[in-house]
């Protein structure tokens, strides 16, 4: 037996684990209690990680579909073959039609993210898509406008003390182990050192037990009640003047903006009493210092931008940025070259994505906050042809089918395309539908300078195993870019010698560094006082000069959900419970793990929470099948009543299929909640999409 020490990579997680080994197979994941940024934490997602390593199901060569698209008739290639067809492919559309008619598309954040866009950008590519507009996009950068880079929360306390208040923000850290760049068990901890806890969501998470306000919204309104906290920590004069006045920009104009949002003109939209969001807004601002941690819940909405805005204004006001205990501007280790994209919008290779998205993309132009490829106008224009049909694509770490809305328009688009690629461990529904697959390494399989997103350290990533040919997907773009003759964008021979780059300037290797396991910033707080922000005013801009300058709202506002009992009461009289979808689950991945036996057992149906009282009306018991219905579509889901969950609003998990029924859809229709998500209006600025906060009716099933 033999241990080895690496970081997990089950999420987004920062946890350092411990390998156990017998001889060459992996055994056993265990947490590392030595690590500063786990201290033994494990969940189960990577409790699993061998379960998913020697899964039987696990594609482990490389594969061209044989029989008709989604039969299911595959024959074994060589990665040579594999690799020559794609890189064949590619350079012939490059000649003709050009290469705007290859796209990309791929999932959340992965350790591949920065290679799949620089090798779009390095190709050509304007038509690059994926799930920011859903994730973190939203929050970055209203961020990154706002005052130039993310704040995180000081849970770690490296200035003497840890927050004395914490908001939790639709965030459910609990269920998923990791958030923001922080680990699970670290976030718990800083929640029980707390003096005041509150809590923004619609449904009880488990640190509603220990909080002193818990905000029950209608999902969606968020960015009414952040308006009206606004509003009473200005009005009672609770902002902190020494802050506001010699840091920040447009306070006069901002207090002048939110004089209409009182907390009684929230009260009725948000579906709270006046006085407590009055309570809420006293107790964060007089309780310091503070720290807010957002979730998810933020970002997927009509509303999505502004309302990050307004929560940025919330921690300015109250003088919470970059102070010992508040939200912080984390340092990131010096020397290391990968610089999270988090901090820094060069290195994502976005903003030229942006830049050549005019006139070429087929979003050209939509949403001016969107760094990606509209997803939905990706889609549609494959399958239908508008403004012109990109004829190959690929798909790497992405499972669109589950985990995207207008799932039967993607199902047309994957039918329409000449030559599609997908890059997964699985034969997933979209995968099934590829005319080539290509197997991807695990993180057990992978060597990193995991850099994980908005922290202030990289940890050290160790392959222990490889199963098969399985490559890691950053050494497979490094390949293909070669073949291509992008050897300006991918200078690097291989992957190796790209982590040595990276670390080239600590004056370490990859593998002196694998000895050290983690390479530390040196936090200092209050940065502010000496360099200012990165803005264009070197404030934290309340007022925006950038959304000034594109013509958007530079002061924060509120829309409705484009269907709720608000903006569509007539809708709302056939529809009429509130859909909120995707809160996370502890042991699944969006629509991972449901073929790993031991995370399935935790949760082997897909189950909606229903208020006992609405389930009562509606004659549904716990652990009844039941029909949640839209005008998009419906689908069946096990009915579990808890108490937790606003009576108004029925909470459905997402991303559901079923890998032991039939290829190739593998009962995806079923249960997957995303069919019930089509056409809608979107964020102007993001186009986002209202996941969290539409309309529906529940019904039994039989
Ligand atoms: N209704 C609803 N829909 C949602 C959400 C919601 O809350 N509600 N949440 C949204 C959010 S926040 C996100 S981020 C998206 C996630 O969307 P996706 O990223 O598409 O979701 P996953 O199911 O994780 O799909 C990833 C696929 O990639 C494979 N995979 C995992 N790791 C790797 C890797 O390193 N390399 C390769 N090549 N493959 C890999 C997995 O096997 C899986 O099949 O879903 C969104 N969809
Ligand atoms: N186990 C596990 N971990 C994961 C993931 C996973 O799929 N499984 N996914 C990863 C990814 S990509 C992401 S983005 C993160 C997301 O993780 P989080 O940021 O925690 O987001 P969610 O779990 O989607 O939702 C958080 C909370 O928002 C609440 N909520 C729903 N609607 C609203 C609303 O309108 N307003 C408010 N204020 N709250 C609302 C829900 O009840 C839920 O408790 O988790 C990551 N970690
Ligand atoms: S929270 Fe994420 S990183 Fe941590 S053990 Fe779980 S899957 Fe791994
Ligand atoms: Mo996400």
């Amino acid at each position: 037996m033999k241990v080895v020490r690496t970081a997990c990579r089950g999420c987004h997680g920062v946890c350092q684990v411990l390998v156990h080994m017998d001889g060459e197979r992996v055994v056993k994941v265990t947490g590392d209690p030595e690590s500063p940024t786990g201290r033994g934490y494990l969940c189960p997602k990577g409790a699993a990680a061998p379960d998913l390593l020697y899964h039987p199901d696990r594609v482990t060569y490389p594969m061209r579909r044989k029989g008709p698209r989604g039969s299911g008739d595959w024959e074994r290639v060589s990665w040579d073959e594999a690799l020559s067809e794609m890189a064949g492919r590619l350079a012939d559309l490059k000649q003709d039609p050009g290469t705007e008619y290859f796209g990309m598309a791929q999932g959340t954040g992965r350790p591949y993210t920065n290679f799949t866009s620089r090798f779009a950008h390095a190709y050509g590519t304007p038509n690059f898509t994926g799930v920011a507009h859903l994730c973190y996009m939203p929050r970055w950068l209203a961020s990154v406008h706002t005052l130039g880079q993310l704040p995180i929360c000081d849970f770690y306390g490296f200035g003497g003390t840890t927050p004395r208040c914490i908001v939790i923000w639709g965030c459910n850290v609990t269920e998923t182990g990791a958030s923001d760049g922080m680990c699970g068990g670290t976030v718990e901890r800083a929640i029980r050192q707390a003096e005041k806890v509150i809590i923004v969501d619609p449904r009880r998470v488990k640190p509603t037990r220990d909080a002193d306000h818990w905000l029950q919204l209608r999902p969606g309104s968020d960015g009414a009640l952040a308006l009206a906290m606004i509003n009473t920590i200005i009005g009672e004069g609770l902002w902190d003047r020494e802050f506001v006045e010699g840091y920040t920009a447009g306070f006069e104009e901002l207090a002048a903006h939110v004089e209409p949002f009182t907390p009684a003109w929230a009260a009725p939209i948000t579906g709270l009493e006046e006085s407590e969001i009055v309570e809420a807004a006293r107790a964060y601002a007089t309780c310091a210092p503070a720290a807010m941690l957002w979730g998810n819940a933020v970002d997927m909405s009509a509303c999505n931008y502004q309302t990050a805005r307004s929560l940025l204004i919330l921690r300015a006001i109250t003088g919470n940025i970059d102070r010992p205990g508040g939200d912080v501007l984390w340092v990131p280790p010096e020397g290391v070259r990968q610089r999270s994209l988090f901090m820094n919008l060069e290195v994502a290779g976005l903003q030229f994505l942006t830049k050549d998205k005019v006139g070429r993309a087929v979003d050209a132009g939509t949403y001016p906050l969107c760094a990606i490829t509209h997803a939905p106008t990706f889609w549609r224009s494959i399958a239908t042809g508008d403004p012109y049909r990109m004829r190959a694509l690929w798909i790497v770490g992405s499972n669109p089918l589950l985990t995207q809305t207008h799932s039967d328009e993607i199902e047309r688009a994957l039918d329409a395309l000449e030559f599609t690629v997908v890059s997964d461990f699985f034969l997933t529904p979209t995968a099934q539908r590829a005319d080539l697959f290509l197997p991807a390494a695990t993180w057990l399989e992978q060597d990193d300078v995991a850099n994980l997103h908005k922290i202030w350290c990289v940890l050290a990533r160790k392959s222990v195993a490889r199963l098969g040919e399985v490559r890691d997907d950053r050494d497979v773009i490094i390949e293909l870019a070669h073949r291509l003759g992008l050897e300006e964008a991918f200078p690097w021979p291989d992957l190796r010698s790209y982590f040595d780059w990276v670390l080239q300037e600590t004056g370490m290797d990859f593998d002196e560094f694998c000895e050290r396991g983690i390479l530390t910033g040196e936090m200092r707080y209050h940065k502010y006082r000496e360099s200012g922000f990165v803005t264009p005013t070197g404030k934290l801009e309340l007022r925006s000069t950038i959304l000034e300058a594109m013509g958007l709202e530079p002061l924060p506002v509120y829309r409705e959900p484009p269907m709720s009992p608000v903006s569509t009461p007539d809708l709302a009289r056939e529809y009429p419970l509130v859909l909120t979808t995707g809160a996370k689950i502890r042991g699944f991945f969006h629509s991972e793990g449901r073929q790993i036996e031991r995370l399935r057992r935790r949760n082997p149906e897909p189950l909606v929470e229903i208020h006992p009282e609405t389930a009562a009306d509606l004659g549904i018991e716990d652990g009844g099948c039941v029909r949640i219905e839209t005008p998009e579509g419906s689908v069946e889901m096990v009915a579990r009543l808890t108490d937790g969950i606003r009576r108004d609003t029925v909470c459905a998990q997402h991303a559901w299929w079923f890998p032991e029924e039939p290829p190739p859809d593998h009962g995806r229709r079923r249960s997957s909640v995303n069919a019930l998500f089509g056409d809608t209006e979107y964020d102007p600025d993001t186009g986002s999409e209202p996941l969290k906060c539409s309309l529906c009716r529940v019904r039994k099933a039989h």
